[in-house]
């Protein structure tokens, strides 16, 4: 490995620059490294100032993450002395930033006495996204610096912002122009410090402090505002009370409270559970059989058949990406009423000011509507996106092997039909995947990436290039019935139902469901999908269920009844017109009481445990199966899925690690204790009895 840190001189001033790829993350060794090039300098009399700046394509990502679990990050040099270091230098120290500094790449920045930066360069506090708060004087310095409502905002989102915008609230102090050498620019700051004999301090500065103690309600107002949105996060609110603590404290205490609120929420589940997810969003881009050199196709063109929902939110994806793409439909109506939803959808963003109405000009710009099916020919991604109907699909295939480009790749957006069937009916079966959107597709992260028997690596790396830049975090799954996603929704799902017949009532489990973290429960995700889909679904699944495993029936009653959810106003609860908020419906709790009746079961109390348990452990049971069966390569991507397709809350770090997390010989004897009780549905998975016999976990598991 090479050197991280080097060292050269240009006339007076030391220039240091780090170089750890890929991210220059400021690992011990690094940390050693920079200590030392600055005690040389300091000792050197012919070295006046320094310039610190970064190889590669970044300054830095900060903190070694990967060192938090291991106890390095706290080894000497620890990232806040070499911060403390750098402040209380005697010689001025500039920093010169490029591409991305954030965390502990922001942090250090704060603490030099000059920043300069390339336009477009990311500054910020991310770590709150990793369950911590900035540990390194970021809670402390940044507010010195740009004020207290700017940083809460920074700090508490989490949100980079660019260098223009630094610039103005004064973080960054000078940015390169056209045609400027960064270094070069910073070297000029630093002899200009030099020559002035100033040396400017984040920790000396006070004025824009003074003005937030005039307004002591601001954090409890900046509470209220994040409330909905931080549900359930604890580093969210340890970050405004570091800010608060900036404001009320003397700056040495203020920091001390910083670092031991930093090492305690480093410590908490919840960190651990955001560090998994950040991981495991990285891990999921490794997929067997994809490499490095693995060709991918750039996606410049792209078509979507199909502009029901699904079709026209798959189209808004691609168009918010810039990417030119067709919308077909066989009928005029249906086409003029999916453009009509599409400008409504973009219409209501820009009524909540989160776009401008030029930008959603432009974006709807790029789409295309068009009744001619052909001239999708020469597109470079075609996405099935029709009602879910093999014989529809199979026939749509084959019109597209006929005109499709021979490199072109052929997507369905089927949610549980066989892709190896529909890709059979070509002569290109490996141009062939599943994409498979979640609803709405222009709203929710995830994207489904279902690789066929024959589907080829070029396609899966171009499936997932692609993934990343339509903003989804795509994760790669084998072909079964419903594949990943959808079939541990189903156990689920089908446990809240078998419990309102034992006695639970819908409000009651999506209450349990809500305060676990979802956004919401199964009752009201129902209504939300509809009842009619999920009755479609059944129609398509039940002739496989064997006849000696339990059915509830309610769900079909309910439709049978037109209660087809929040879009008939009435579902398993009841919605006020315009209104989202469902209210418990007496008609519901009679129509289960009566079917509990009719099935000769004494309703029970149930506690709020047995309903997370029954629920949850179901959903991680189908998950080791899925595992088991080579779905899925690894435990991380089922819970990314679940994080991004169903709202599992992020800091439980997805249904295998909670499952982790609470023990998984916990599940394993909980599950067969439900076993004995309520019957097969709940017979625990093979893998999950393994890894509880040989004490494993789902995160060591790898497919054998
Ligand atoms: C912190 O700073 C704490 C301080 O406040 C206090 C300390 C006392 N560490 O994402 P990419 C790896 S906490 C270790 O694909 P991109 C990553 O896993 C830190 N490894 O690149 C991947 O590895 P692999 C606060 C890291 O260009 C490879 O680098 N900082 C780190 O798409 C490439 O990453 C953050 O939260 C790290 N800090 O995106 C920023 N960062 O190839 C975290 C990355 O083996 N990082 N790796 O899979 C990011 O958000 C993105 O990496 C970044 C670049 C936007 C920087």
């Amino acid at each position: 490995m090479s050197d991280p840190v080097r060292f050269d001189r240009r006339g007076a001033v030391g220039v240091i620059t780090l170089d750890n790829p890929p991210v220059n993350a400021l690992s011990l060794p690094l940390r050693t490294g920079l200590r030392d090039a600055l005690a040389a300098g300091l000792d050197d009399p012919e070295i006046e100032a320094f310039v610190i700046h970064s190889a590669g394509r970044m300054f830095s990502a900060g903190a070694d993450i990967r060192e938090f679990d291991t106890g390095v990050a706290g080894e000497s040099p620890t990232l806040p002395e070499l911060i403390a270091q750098i402040e209380d230098s005697p010689k001025p120290v500039v920093v010169a930033l490029h591409g991305t500094a954030v965390g502990g790449g922001c942090e250090l920045p704060l603490a030099c006495h000059a920043r300069v930066a390339v336009p477009g360069t990311r500054i910020g506090l991310p770590e709150v996204t990793l369950g911590i708060v900035p540990g390194a004087g970021g809670t402390q310095r940044l507010p010195r610096l740009i004020g207290v409502l700017p940083a809460l905002e920074a700090i508490v989102s989490g949100k980079p912002m660019d260098a223009e915008r630094a610039h103005e609230l004064g973080l960054v102090d000078e940015l390169v122009m056209d045609g400027q050498d960064l270094v070069e620019v910073a070297v000029e700051v630093a002899e200009r410090l030099v020559e002035s004999g100033a040396l400017p301090k984040a920790r000396d500065r006070d004025d824009l402090l003074a003005e937030a103690r005039e307004q002591p309600e601001l954090f409890e107002q900046f509470r209220a505002k994040i409330a909905r949105r931080a549900r359930g996060f604890e580093a969210p609110y340890a970050c405004i009370e570091c800010v608060e603590a900036a404001v009320q404290r003397p700056f040495d205490e203020g920091l001390a409270f910083e670092r031991e609120t930093f090492v305690r929420c480093r410590s908490s589940l919840q960190s651990k559970a955001q560090r998994h997810v950040f991981f495991a969003e990285r891990e999921a881009r490794r997929v067997r059989g994809v490499g490095p050199d693995t060709a991918k196709l750039t996606i410049q063109r792209a078509a979507v058949l199909g502009c029901g929902t699904m079709g026209g939110g798959i189209a808004m994806c691609f168009a918010n990406a810039g990417i030119p793409v067709r919308v077909t439909e066989s009928e005029q109506a249906a086409l003029d009423r999916g453009m009509e939803k599409i400008r409504g959808n973009y219409a209501a963003t820009v009524a909540k000011g989160r776009l401008s109405a030029e930008d959603m000009e432009s974006r709807l710009a790029l789409i295309e509507p068009t009744l001619d099916f052909d001239s999708v020919s020469d597109a470079d991604i075609v996405i099935e996106a029709v009602f879910e109907d093999m014989a529809l699909k199979k026939d749509i295939f084959t019109r597209l092997d006929a005109i499709c480009r021979p490199d072109a790749i052929m997507a369905t957006n089927t949610s549980s039909l066989d892709v190896d069937e529909i890709a059979a009916v070509t002569s290109r079966p490996e141009q062939v995947v599943g994409l498979h959107f979640f609803s709405p597709a222009n709203v929710m992260r995830l994207l489904e990436i279902v690789r066929g028997e024959r589907t080829s690596p070029e396609v899966l790396s171009s499936a997932l290039d692609l993934s990343r830049r339509i903003g989804k975090v795509g994760v790669v799954v084998g072909v079964c019935d419903a594949f990943a996603a959808n079939r541990m929704l189903y156990p689920y799902a089908q446990q809240a139902q078998f419990l309102i017949e034992e006695g639970a009532l819908p409000e009651q489990i999506d209450r349990v469901i809500y305060e676990f973290g979802f956004p919401m429960g199964p009752f009201g995700l129902g209504d939300l999908a509809g009842l009619d889909v999920g009755w479609r679904v059944r129609q398509h699944r039940e002739p496989t269920r064997p006849k000696h495993l339990r059915y509830s029936s309610i769900a079909d009653r309910l439709y049978e009844m037109g209660r087809y959810g929040q879009k008939t106003g009435k579902g398993w609860f009841r919605y006020e017109e315009g209104s989202r908020a469902p209210i418990p419906d007496p008609e519901v709790e009679q129509l289960i009481v009566r079917t509990s009746e009719e099935l000769g079961i004494e309703r029970r109390d149930i506690s709020d445990e047995e309903i997370l348990e029954r629920c949850l452990f179901a959903l991680v049971n189908e998950g080791a199966r899925v595992l088991d069966e080579g779905i899925s390569e690894r435990a991380s991507d089922l819970d990314l899925i679940w994080i991004y397709g169903y709202g599992f809350p992020r800091y439980r770090g997805g249904p295998m690690f909670y499952a982790d997390s609470v023990g998984v010989d916990h599940v394993y004897a909980t599950m067969q204790r439900f076993h004995e009780v309520h019957g097969d549905w709940l017979e625990p998975a093979p893998l999950l009895e393994r890894l509880a016999r040989e004490g494993g976990t789902f995160a060591d598991w790898t497919p054998s």
